[in-house]
């Protein structure tokens, strides 16, 4: 098949790309390179040694005889260069990645909020608007995220559908599936609800195929793929802006900084390894929706974890101490979430659980690259409110006096 990878040089879309194009998928990258420049202007590298995009096609050129394709476009901006490569290659499926995805960066500054509007929904939105000019019935597979969702409220997640009943205007009751309702909790999760409403418009006027999947925070770095040859490896964010918590804490326990664990610890989220992620995508692309099908949208996630119970993992594992600090967001302190996640297991994931790669990760990854760290990059500054931020407390009952600040 021939494939479009949009973000194909980011943590996900990298390992995605060497996952089809081994399995004998023709695959070519779209990519501006925004998050190496992010890594710039936040004086933040990848803790792994990533190469340059060129590179690291030349290295998976030589080990496999395979070509990966790039085009240099900025989805967001450069709608007719889209258009035209559309146009030419005329690819059947396009995995979107090519957004900025990280919460405490969209909610950085006014600037920041900015920047993650315009080039997610522009992103999103100039694909779509593409595909009709060019008159392209391409499946359409797209990273979106459990956070569109909000993060449970006593409810079973379904995958992207609510069942509702209305009163209707004689008096009797109407049964409707809507879109889950929305509940953003940044500016970047709010791009992702907006995603979902572009895709409805687009998939009911102009017949889009389009499966959006809703992904939890994926953790781990490696693939089969990227763990060939150096050269290939992938990135691995810990600084506080684009690291995500269990890979954060992973690289804490490595250098023996204290696990950062925002206010009480009691958020609950949902995790999948970046190796089931590469297989989900695979799955969504063979499992296309029928013409004329609605959005298909499936959960992708494998484990529910509270932040506080990650950190005691970690800790357990490694020796390393835990740190209540103030939880720079503005977020429910606790929550419960419980999510159906069928339709990928059906198709055939086989979930990696954190107990079976946890430390593999430690040791393969944190440990080996730790000098690469710069500590200075650790904390989470970037605010959600500009009053003071929650202040850090135990979760444990009859214990939740407030915990001084460290200093
Ligand atoms: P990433 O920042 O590592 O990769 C995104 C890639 O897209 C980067 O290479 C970037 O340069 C590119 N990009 C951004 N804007 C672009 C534009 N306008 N034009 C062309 N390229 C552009 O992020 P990631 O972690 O790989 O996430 C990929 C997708 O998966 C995102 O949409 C994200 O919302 C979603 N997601 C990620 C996670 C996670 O934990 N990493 C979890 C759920 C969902
Ligand atoms: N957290 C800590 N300590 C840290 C970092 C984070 O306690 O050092 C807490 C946060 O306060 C939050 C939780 O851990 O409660 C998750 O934070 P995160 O940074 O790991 O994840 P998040 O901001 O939600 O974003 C990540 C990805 C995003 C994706 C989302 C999936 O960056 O692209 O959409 O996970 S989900 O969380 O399911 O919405």
């Amino acid at each position: 098949m021939r494939i479009l990878i949009l973000g194909g040089d980011g943590f996900c879309g990298w390992p995605t790309s060497l996952h089809l194009s081994a399995r004998g998928h023709d695959v070519v990258i779209v990519d501006n390179l925004a998050r190496r420049s992010a890594d710039l202007e936040l004086e933040a590298e990848s803790l792994t040694p990533i190469r340059p995009l060129g590179e690291r096609r030349a290295a998976w050129k030589e080990l496999t005889g395979r070509d990966v394709g790039f085009a240099r476009i900025d989805v967001a901006q450069d709608y007719d260069e889209l258009r035209d490569l559309l146009a030419e290659l005329r690819p059947e499926a396009i995995v979107h990645f090519a957004e900025q995805r990280a919460a405490p960066y969209s909610m950085k500054s006014p600037r920041h909020k900015r920047y993650t509007i315009d080039n997610n929904v522009n992103a999103t939105h100039n694909l779509l608007a593409a595909l009709v000019e060019v008159e392209l019935d391409a499946h359409v597979v797209h990273l979106g995220t459990m956070g569109v969702y909000g993060y449970g409220g006593g409810m079973q997640i379904p995958e992207g559908y609510l069942r509702v009943q209305v009163d209707a205007s004689d008096g009797s009751q109407v049964e409707q599936e809507i879109l889950y309702p929305a509940n953003p909790g940044s500016v970047y999760h709010l791009t992702k609800t907006m995603d979902q409403l572009a895709f409805a418009f687009y998939n009911k006027n102009d017949g889009i195929r389009v499966t959006d999947l809703h992904q939890g925070i994926v953790w781990g770095t490696q693939t089969h793929e990227t763990r060939i040859d150096e050269r290939l490896i992938n990135r691995f964010d810990y600084d506080g802006d684009y690291g995500t918590v269990l890979n954060r804490f992973l690289m804490q326990a490595a250098i023996g900084y204290p696990l950062t664990v925002h206010g009480t610890g009691g958020q609950t989220r949902a995790f999948i390894h970046i190796q089931d992620t590469v297989r989900c995508i695979e799955l969504a692309i063979e499992s296309p929706p029928a013409p004329d099908e609605r959005v298909q949208i499936f959960n992708q996630m494998t484990e529910v974890h509270r932040v506080i119970d990650l950190a005691e993992i970690v800790s357990r594992l490694t020796g390393a101490d835990i740190d209540l600090v103030d939880n720079p967001r503005k977020e429910a302190s606790e929550n419960d979430l419980v999510v159906v996640n069928r339709s990928l297991l059906d198709l055939g994931l086989d979930p990696i659980t954190l107990e079976e790669d946890l430390l593999r990760e430690v040791s393969e990854i944190a440990v080996r690259y730790k000098d690469r760290c710069d500590l200075d990059k650790i904390p989470a500054r970037s605010q959600w409110v500009r009053h003071k931020p929650e202040p850090a407390r135990k979760l444990a009952t009859g214990a939740d006096e407030p915990v001084p600040a460290p200093a």
